[in-house]
């Protein structure tokens, strides 16, 4: 039987693709020079596309490959791929939910914790001499026993507050609806409200048009000039331009970003200020859970060529 052709759209790690390409025909459109000729010249025989979070598949990917039949994402945010698009055409879309959600929850409370403890500078201050020079290290904010908030209480979120509890954090959540798997923390629906009572502001929100810049102006004004917003979600779940207005003029105290508009650019502003950690969009970077993300993209396809159930469709 042939092998069905995959359009690829990002790289993956050799331990993804050579197992993708012993099952199928893998078509690189990330190495054409020019990617609308090469959609041209290979779209007709595209059955399905290997994708990333990030990088999504829009419509006019999705339009180009009238035989598609399958987006398989690696990532569980599928916000950049055309969802209208591929309902239109009966194209169904998976995703890689669960394998990942520790790693994220892990890397935003270690951005909390790098970040209010200064522990970025504070190498910097033992490597370039200051503390011989210098003497003492200035003092940084407490994490333990504050206030956190927590801006969708899905999966991630959930685990965020799990490990924010063991630090003694007093946990608020806003989401949709109150959580019956969460009665230990308290629910506000608002999320000026929840930033208001949040020394620390969590956003694990899956992004979507619904959720565009709901960390707005009057959010970050409100977790204020002690307050961090951490963000380990979408750069688009919150307003960039107000958040580097806040922490110009300080009246928003830091935030810490695992993601960026039009990453991995980002506006130059953020690299100015001293009051933002910034990371590349790893929160996922394990290679234990890179390894799991990557079998769930293949075991996906797999399953969809061979007539199964998809193993964790969005659509
Ligand atoms: C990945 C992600 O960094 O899961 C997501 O939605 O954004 C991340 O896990 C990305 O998809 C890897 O390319």
């Amino acid at each position: 039987m042939s092998k069905p052709d995959i359009l690829q759209v990002g790289p993956y790690p050799d331990w993804d693709q050579i197992p993708l390409e012993d099952a199928f025909n893998m078509h690189k459109y990330f190495e054409a020079s020019d990617t609308s000729a090469f959609l041209q010249s290979v779209g007709g025989s595209i059955r399905g596309i290997a994708t990333r979070g990030e990088l999504g598949a829009d419509r006019a990917m999705i339009e180009a490959c009238p035989n598609l039949e399958v987006v398989s994402v690696y990532g569980v945010g599928y916000d950049a791929v055309d969802l209208e698009a591929c309902r239109e055409k009966g194209i169904r879309v998976t995703n890689t939910p669960d394998v990942l959600t520790n790693d994220v929850a892990d890397l935003g409370v270690a951005m909390m914790l790098v970040q209010s403890r200064g522990m970025i500078s504070a190498e910097t201050w033992v490597r370039d001499g200051s503390w011989q020079q210098k003497g003492l290290y200035p003092l940084k904010s407490r994490v333990w026993g504050k206030r956190a908030g927590v801006l969708g209480l899905g999966r991630i979120g959930f685990e965020v507050a799990k490990r924010l509890a063991g630090f003694d954090l007093d946990i608020a959540y806003s989401d949709i609806s109150a959580k019956d798997y969460a009665p230990d923390w308290t629910f506000i629906a608002d999320p000026v409200e929840l930033a208001q009572r949040s020394d620390f502001l969590f956003v694990t929100l899956a992004a979507s048009a619904q959720t565009r810049h709901i960390v707005n102006r009057d959010v970050i004004e409100a977790v204020g000039p002690e307050g961090m917003i951490i963000n380990i979600s979408r750069a688009s779940n919150i307003d960039e331009a107000a958040l580097l207005d806040a922490l110009e003029s300080k009246s928003l105290g830091s935030a810490a970003l695992d993601v960026f508009e039009g990453e991995p650019a980002l506006n130059p502003r953020f690299l100015e200020l001293d009051n933002v950690l910034v990371q590349p969009h790893h929160a996922s970077g394990t290679f234990e859970t890179r390894k799991a993300m990557g079998k769930l993209v293949r075991d996906n396809l797999k399953a969809h060529f061979a007539g199964q159930d998809l193993l964790t469709p969005v659509l």
